[in-house]
C-alpha cells in the first residue's frame, strides 16, 4: 500500500471486490443494497443515516429509526457480518448522569465514533431548536447523556476518534431552524467533551456545483498517512429539490482546520433506484464507515433517500490518489480557520 492507515485492522470488514466499468470516483456500492430496508423494526417505517463499528469481533452501530408517528430516535443495532442487522426493538435508554432516564424529544442522523476507552453518539436533537446531542456508553447497556456541546442551531456533527493536541475535536455545521439554506464545517476543542471553544471554520459551500448549498461532516474522519481522511456531504438545490452527494476531503493530521486536499468531484452522487426514489428522494448521506488497515480497505455506510441504509466500497490508496488528483482548494480551506 502507498498510503497508511492508522487505526486497527478489521479482518472481517465486509467487502466486494471492485466490479468492472466503475465510472468517476473509485467506489462502487455494493450488490445487494440497501442493507437495511424499509419497516426494519415494529413502530420503525425506515432506517437511513445510521453509524456503524466493529465491536467485540463482530459490529454495532446506532440507527435512525424513523418511528410510525414520524419522529426520528436512536436504535441499537448488532451485527455478525456488518450486512444483516438485528435491531433492539426499543430505543436507546438514555440516562443523565445521575441514571435517571432522560430521553431526547427526537433524535436523528447518530454518529458512533470510540475515543480512547469510550464510546461516543452524537445526534441531532431538539435543545430549544435544533442542536447537538452526546451521550457515552462503556458497553452499550447504560447510555449516558452529557452536556449538549453547542447551542442552536447546529447539526452534522462528528468527533474524531482521538484527540489532537490533547483535545476532543468535533466537526459541526452551524444553521437554522428550518432546512437551511447555507452551511460550512467548523470544528471545535475540549478538554473534557463538556467544555467547547477553539472554534475553527474548516471549510465552506459554494465550491462547486454539487455541492454549492450546504457541507456538512458526514463519517468519522479516518486517520492516514495524509492526514485526516474526510466523507462529508455536499448539498445542490434544483428546482426540484435538494440533492446529497458525498465528497472527500483531507485534513492536516495537527491541525484539521487546515485542509490539504479536496476533491472537486462528488465521491458518490445519487444514481442508484434506492437513492433517487424514497421519503426524500436525490440523499445520499454518509454516517460511518468500517475500515481495515491491513488491506486499507473502506466500506461506507450512507443514507439513501431518508429512506434505507446504503453500503459502498472504496480503497485507501485509491481514493486518497483520486481526491489528490483532482483536488482544488480555496484560501477559505486552506487557512487555520481564524478571524
Ligand atoms: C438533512 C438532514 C438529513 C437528511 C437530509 C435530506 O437536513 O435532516 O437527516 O437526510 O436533510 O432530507
Amino acid at each position: 500500500m502507498k498510503y497508511r492507515m492508522i487505526a486497527p485492522a478489521v479482518p472481517n470488514i465486509p467487502w466486494q471486490e471492485r466490479p468492472e466499468g466503475v465510472k468517476g470516483a473509485p467506489i462502487w456500492r455494493y450488490s445487494e443494497n440497501p442493507v437495511v430496508d424499509r419497516n426494519p423494526v415494529d413502530g420503525v417505517a425506515r432506517i437511513f443515516n445510521s453509524a456503524v463499528m466493529p465491536y467485540e469481533g463482530k459490529f454495532i452501530g446506532v440507527f435512525r429509526g424513523e418511528q410510525t408517528n414520524g419522529i426520528p430516535y436512536v436504535y441499537l443495532g448488532r451485527s455478525d457480518d456488518a450486512i444483516h442487522w438485528t435491531f433492539d426493538p426499543e430505543k436507546v435508554p438514555f440516562v443523565d448522569e445521575e441514571g435517571n432516564p432522560f430521553m431526547p424529544v427526537y433524535a436523528y442522523d447518530p454518529r458512533l465514533v470510540k475515543v480512547e476507552d469510550t464510546y461516543y453518539i452524537i445526534w441531532c436533537g431538539d435543545f430549544y431548536g435544533a442542536s447537538i446531542g452526546v451521550a457515552k456508553t462503556k458497553d452499550f447497556k447504560t447510555f449516558i447523556r452529557i452536556e449538549n456541546p453547542f447551542i442552536p442551531f447546529n447539526r452534522n456533527a462528528v468527533l474524531f476518534p482521538r484527540k489532537i493536541n490533547g483535545n476532543f475535536v468535533m466537526l459541526s455545521r452551524p444553521s437554522d431552524s428550518g432546512h437551511t439554506p447555507f452551511g460550512d464545517i467548523f470544528l471545535s476543542e475540549s478538554p473534557d467533551m463538556t467544555y467547547w471553544g477553539k472554534h475553527r471554520h474548516v471549510m465552506g459551500a459554494s465550491h462547486e456545483w454539487w455541492e454549492s448549498v450546504k457541507i456538512g461532516g458526514g463519517a468519522a474522519p479516518i486517520e492516514t498517512s495524509e492526514g485526516w481522511l474526510l466523507f462529508y456531504h455536499g448539498v445542490a438545490t434544483t428546482c426540484n429539490g435538494f440533492v446529497y452527494s458525498i465528497g472527500g476531503a483531507i485534513l492536516d493530521i495537527d491541525h484539521p482546520s487546515i485542509v490539504k486536499y479536496r476533491c472537486e468531484n462528488f465521491i458518490l452522487t445519487p444514481e442508484a433506484e434506492y437513492e433517487e426514489r424514497g421519503f426524500v428522494p436525490n440523499v445520499v448521506f454518509p454516517c460511518a464507515t468500517i475500515h481495515d488497515s491491513e488491506t486499507g480497505r473502506i466500506a461506507l455506510y450512507y443514507g439513501a433517500a431518508d429512506s434505507v441504509v446504503g453500503l459502498a466500497f472504496c480503497e485507501l490508496d485509491d481514493i486518497i490518489d483520486y481526491i489528490k488528483d483532482h483536488s482544488v482548494v480555496r484560501d477559505t480551506d486552506t487557512e487555520i480557520g481564524r478571524r
